[in-house]
């Protein structure tokens, strides 16, 4: 399987995440991304290539302009105002307050951020960019005929929407990949997300969509990031009832559990009968996953790899979380030959 990846994501290599009440290194960090890429070449995966730039039109095709602009220049404007600290808000448009976007920076954090967790700091735009067009370059080599390929994006995309940040995403990869894939021929994609956490920022993407199929396995909303999306009772508005599917699951869940609801979706997605099929992939439902609580071991990554690639569909993997770095590299690559070995 080929990967595609670029050193540009050490670009984002913030210094600070509010956590517990302090600032402490960010668990999304560029290590991560090391420990991956020395995996898939430990085990000689396959080639690594750099990603085309495939541009903005694809990117503006998911997101808003105005949210665009703001990204690429919130770090200058924070920094124009004379803060010491790397930029994050600390007001928010909340109930029933006005959604008129503030002309202050501290105002226009609050209004594009969904979570504070996340600073921005020189160099993440650039980093964000560069990820997306690794998810673009991989959907690319999917309709060249490539029967599976793994774009190593790092930072991650699940938790952006079309107008906001956080939880360690800016720029939505996946969600990226997908339209692209409609509008370079597919008639129908499934994005099935198996991090940990919950979606938010595709489901809301698509929601009111019949053309994109999301499918998320996740810690319970009511006991985990992002806390306000990904109930069960939650299937998509409009044309797009029926093409969101969640599956909240609680602290402690095991492989045999977790197995179960991927099995469903894996009916409901060989139901659904996508052209393509995205895995926004997290390996923090890792046992020792420092900021999460699933119980999966290493060798079960494996094992589900194979179950993914029972659908026999053209794939691209998406890289999304995974926290405890020492496994990270073992446990996304266990995907990947898992579902090598079976397809
Ligand atoms: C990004 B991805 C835990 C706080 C967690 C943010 C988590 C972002 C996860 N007490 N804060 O989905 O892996
Ligand atoms: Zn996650």
């Amino acid at each position: 399987m080929e990967t595609i990846f670029t050193e540009r994501h050490n670009l984002r290599n913030s210094k600070t995440e509010l956590f517990g009440g302090q600032l402490v290194q960010p668990f999304e960090r560029p290590s991560r991304a090391e420990y991956i890429i020395g995996r898939v070449r430990e085990v000689e995966l396959g080639p690594v290539s750099e990603p085309d730039d495939l541009g903005m039109k694809p990117i503006l095709a998911i997101h808003d302009k105005g949210f665009i602009d703001f990204l690429q220049i919130a770090w200058q404007d924070w920094q124009a105002a004379g803060y010491k600290g790397e930029a994050m808000p600390t007001v928010w448009p909340a109930r029933r307050m006005s959604q008129r976007i503030p002309t202050d920076i501290e105002g226009r954090l609050g209004y594009y951020a969904l979570a504070c967790e996340t600073t921005l700091s020189g160099g993440t735009w650039e980093a964000a960019y560069a990820s997306a067009q690794v998810a673009l370059t991989g959907a690319q080599r999917l309709n060249e005929g490539a029967k599976a390929v793994f774009s190593l994006c790092r930072p991650p995309g699940h938790h952006a929407a079309i107008d906001m940040y956080g939880g360690y995403c800016f720029v939505n990869n996946a969600a990226v990949a997908a339209q692209h894939l409609l509008d370079t021929g597919a008639k129908r994609v499934a994005i099935l997300d198996v991090d940990f956490h919950h979606g938010n920022g595709t489901q809301d993407i698509f929601d009111t969509r019949d053309d994109v199929l999301f499918i998320s396995l996740h810690g319970d909303p009511m006991d985990a990031f992002p806390h306000f999306l990904g109930h069960a009772d939650e299937k998509g508005s409009g044309a797009g009832v029926g093409f969101t599917v969640n599956y909240p699951m609680p602290p402690k869940t095991n492989f045999p559990t977790w197995r179960t609801a991927l099995i469903k979706a894996l009916e409901q997605i060989a139901k659904y009968a996508p052209d393509k099929l995205i895995i926004s992939l997290g390996v923090d439902t890792f046992e020792n996953d420092p900021i999460s609580f699933f119980k999966l071991k290493s060798e079960d990554f494996a094992t589900y790899g194979a179950d993914i690639a029972s659908l026999n569909l053209p794939t691209l993997f998406v890289m999304e979380g995974g926290y405890d770095i020492a496994e990270i590299g073992v446990n996304t690559v266990n995907v990947l030959q898992g579902f090598e070995k079976a397809f």
